[in-house]
């Protein structure tokens, strides 16, 4: 088993990581910012290394500063969590290069899922379903590239290779606009990923967000855990999550696992990771795979069983998947909300001091949140300060208990999204599920 692990994260992953790392008896380092002395995780962990200034760039992106504090501590394992370099193969190589375990997936996986088109082009290889698209990246051949279109059909989406997650994106809607859009999202494809090479695909006007989460270790073995539902969003934001996702069959759910466990094993994948889909019309089409734990994997944790992070920690010590795929049922249903520290209306940050915190609680609530009464939120970082997870025999069941969550929650201080949570487990639409991505904007009245 790892000996003791730095935790390269913040806020309540962290706190989560930490969680995880005591029931393994694994000793643990907080590294924080200037700014982060209280965070609850660093008042918990055996060791706190300070690494920087607020700023992420000088702390928690500070990749020397992160391999040092594992240097000084004797640490073994940096758990890098999400966002920040969680994702970053570089980072990855260089943890690998000064001998500590780095958890989550080689650095040459990560560097091929980062890559859209690569990612794509494996994921093809080995039968996972793609968008209909241009097979590779753009050329420079205006003719070439209206044929792509044509055949295809518009309207068309231009995507950045090296973006993601909502950034370095255009829809097309007809030849004339085509060259344009090419040309521009280029252009700001190399200035914001330093890498110009963008591809097409058919645009999908009503999908849902539907992603299958997957497990591997570092012997050939992988599973799947089923799919989470994502579509509740805001600007690329995630709101609410949801497994499993409404109106998917069993037989959807082994189908598209296999092949999503297929291509795993294929690339040699390790650690958990999720393949991101759109879902139109009874079909999957395969967009993206993220590399790291999720934040909303307590959804996938609550229906399955199974600890992701303590996964994470033992495949990371060498150890063999202790469940098979046939050791994967699906019980009930799970919804989580995120509680951002934000103006209800204008959805902008609103840090400060949390003067009263009760969390919620009774029969299938999980709150994973790092608040304390007293605990000041620093307005460097996310504004997520809270997941509340409502776990019950059925999608209703999960809904009732998740409304008794939201209205027992208190916290005082600063403004919170509670009530837009609230707000939307009302909806006639969403009590029926299955909602796509531009359900909530549209709602809220910015479409
Ligand atoms: C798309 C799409 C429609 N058609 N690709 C946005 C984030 C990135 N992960 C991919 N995204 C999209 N790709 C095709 N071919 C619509 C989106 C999209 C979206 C996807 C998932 C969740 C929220 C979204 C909000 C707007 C657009």
């Amino acid at each position: 088993m790892l000996e003791k692990v730095i935790i390269a994260n913040r806020g309540e992953i962290a706190l989560r990581i930490l969680r995880a790392c005591r029931e393994l008896g694994i000793k643990t380092v907080a590294v924080h910012s200037t700014a982060d002395y209280s965070l609850k995780h660093v008042l918990l962990a055996d060791e706190s290394v300070c690494i920087g200034p607020p700023q992420s760039a000088q702390s928690y992106l500070n990749m020397p500063a992160i391999i040092s504090a594992a240097e000084v501590t004797d640490s073994v394992a940096i758990h890098p969590g999400y966002g920040f370099l969680s994702e970053n193969a570089d980072f990855a190589e260089r943890v690998e290069r000064s001998g500590f375990v780095f958890i989550g997936p080689r650095a040459e996986t990560i560097r091929t899922m980062g890559d859209k088109v690569s990612a794509i082009r494996v994921m093809k290889q080995h039968d996972v379903p793609c968008v209909p698209g241009s097979d590779g990246p753009l050329g420079p051949e205006p003719d070439e590239n209206f044929r792509i279109a044509r055949e295809i059909g518009y309207p068309v989406i231009i995507k950045a290779s090296g973006g993601g997650g909502g950034r370095g994106m255009r829809v097309v809607h007809s030849d004339a606009a085509l060259l344009n859009a090419i040309n521009v999202t280029q252009g700001e494809a190399l200035a914001a990923f330093g890498n110009g090479q963008v591809y097409m695909e058919k645009f999908l006007e009503r999908p849902r967000h539907i992603e299958f989460q997957v497990l591997a270790d570092n012997h050939g073995n992988v599973i799947h855990l089923g799919e989470r539902d994502c579509s509740m969003q805001r600007r690329h934001q995630k709101v609410i999550e949801e497994a499993p996702a409404p109106g998917i069959t069993l037989r959807q759910r082994q189908q598209m696992g296999e092949r999503c466990v297929a291509a795993c094993r294929a690339v040699g994948y390790r650690s958990a990771g999720t393949l991101e889909f759109l879902y139109q019309d009874g079909e999957f089409y395969f967009i993206e795979m993220n590399t790291r734990i999720q934040v909303e994997h307590p959804v996938t944790e609550l229906i399955t069983g199974i600890d992701l992070v303590k996964a994470q920690l033992l495949i990371a010590s060498g150890e063999r998947l202790a469940y098979s795929q046939r050791d994967v049922q699906i019980r009930g249903h799970a919804i989580e909300c995120r509680i951002n520290a934000e103006d209800a209306r204008t959805f902008m940050p609103s840090p400060g001091p949390v003067k009263l915190w009760h969390a919620p609680g009774g029969p299938g609530i999980r709150v994973d949140s790092h608040v304390y009464s007293g605990y000041n939120v620093p307005p460097y970082y996310d504004s997520l300060i809270a997941k509340i997870i409502a776990h019950g025999d059925t999608r209703e069941a999960a809904i009732a208990r998740m409304k008794n969550a939201l209205a027992e929650m208190v916290i005082e201080g600063i403004r919170t999204n509670a009530a837009l949570h609230q707000e939307i487990f009302n909806h006639a639409a969403f009590r029926n599920g299955g909602l796509d991505i531009h359900y909530l904007e549209r709602r809220l009245g910015l479409k």
